[in-house]
């Protein structure tokens, strides 16, 4: 048996890594598909047998799971938002963020296009900088901020206490510009881009898969181009409940303790510290904005309307 990681997923055909630095590409055990058990993108699996016979026979404990994009064991998300072209949907950024932090997923923010609005730009990076995430405006076109990205990413692969390589994943919407990022990043990865490659996927009937790319020759890090999150279904979002929510907003825990009634929903209370902090400026108001239209959709939530 060798150990390894799952970077690919298509048709129950899987991709493995070894942790030596070989790759194989098998399938898994009948008895998985039996118990409803989907080998996902970051699996750390075991794989018995060699050549045509190997099959992936042990899946490992996940350290988290995402539904929507199905990865397993991220390290960090990318939360990748256009400056303009389409207009930035600031409220589906939140819901991703909150969906990581309540995985205790590690994440932070991407602009992209700044070269189109610079006013723009800076607007969102204030609000996500504001809420406390790291914030990274570039330009595919322009190449700004290029550099600063790509060492942060090779930064990560010195973090330790991780699996054998280091997961993180590019999410957005649809258009923001996430497979062009990542062309600029690593232009060996040649991932279609723009109108058209949407077209010619959505003739073809193509499953929308996920991969993890190597992001350097010889690196640990590896990134994943998901599909734009404008395809998915938001009210059947990985679920967690509503008294979960304040905590997955990372700049109201300060405040969460403060207000004047302890079952505080931070909506819309008399004394509530949050609604306070938004108010002087300290939470930005986009944010707030955001976490009552999730309040909304969980509050008339139970785990088995999924
Ligand atoms: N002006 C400008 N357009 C960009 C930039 N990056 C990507 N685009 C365009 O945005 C469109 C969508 O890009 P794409 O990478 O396919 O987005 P994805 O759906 O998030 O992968 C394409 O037409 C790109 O040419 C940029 O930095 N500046
Ligand atoms: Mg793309
Ligand atoms: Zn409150």
């Amino acid at each position: 048996m060798r150990n390894g990681t799952v970077i690919k997923g298509v048709g129950g055909l899987y991709t493995v890594l070894f942790d030596g630095g070989d790759e194989i590409e098998c399938r898994a055990r009948g008895v998985f598909r039996r118990e409803r058990i989907s080998p996902t993108v970051g699996d750390r699996v075991a794989v018995a047998g060699e050549g045509g016979e190997a099959v992936i026979d042990v899946i490992y404990e996940r350290r988290n799971l995402l539904l929507r994009p199905p990865m397993a064991n991220l390290d960090m998300i990318f939360a990748v938002i256009p400056t303009c072209e389409p207009a930035p949907d600031l409220g589906s950024v939140d819901k991703m963020l909150s969906i990581a932090e309540h995985a205790d997923i590690d994440a932070a923010v991407i602009v992209t296009k700044c070269e189109l609005d610079g006013g723009a730009a800076s607007r969102v990076a204030d609000i996500y900088g504001r809420a406390g995430y790291g914030v990274f405006p570039v330009s595919a076109r322009t190449g700004e901020g290029i550099g600063a990205l790509s060492s942060f990413i090779d930064s990560l692969g010195e973090r330790v206490g991780a699996g054998a390589l280091i997961a993180t994943a590019f999410a957005g919407a649809s258009g923001a510009g996430k497979s062009t990022l990542l062309n600029a990043l690593y232009p060996e990865l040649k991932l279609g881009t723009g109108e058209l490659s949407r077209k010619i996927a959505r003739g073809k009937q193509t499953t929308r898969h996920v991969e993890l790319y190597p992001t350097r020759q010889s690196g640990r890090v590896y990134v994943a181009d998901t599909p734009g999150f404008s395809l998915l279904d938001f009210e059947r979002f990985d679920f967690f409940s509503v008294e979960a929510l304040p905590f997955t907003f990372r700049e109201f825990e300060p405040y969460l303790t403060k207000c004047r009634y302890t079952k505080c929903t931070h909506v819309c209370e008399d004394g509530c510290a949050v609604i306070a902090a938004v108010k002087s400026g300290a939470i930005p108001r986009e944010r707030h904005d955001s976490y009552r239209a999730l309040y909304a959709i969980l509050k008339n939530k139970r785990p088995w309307d999924k």
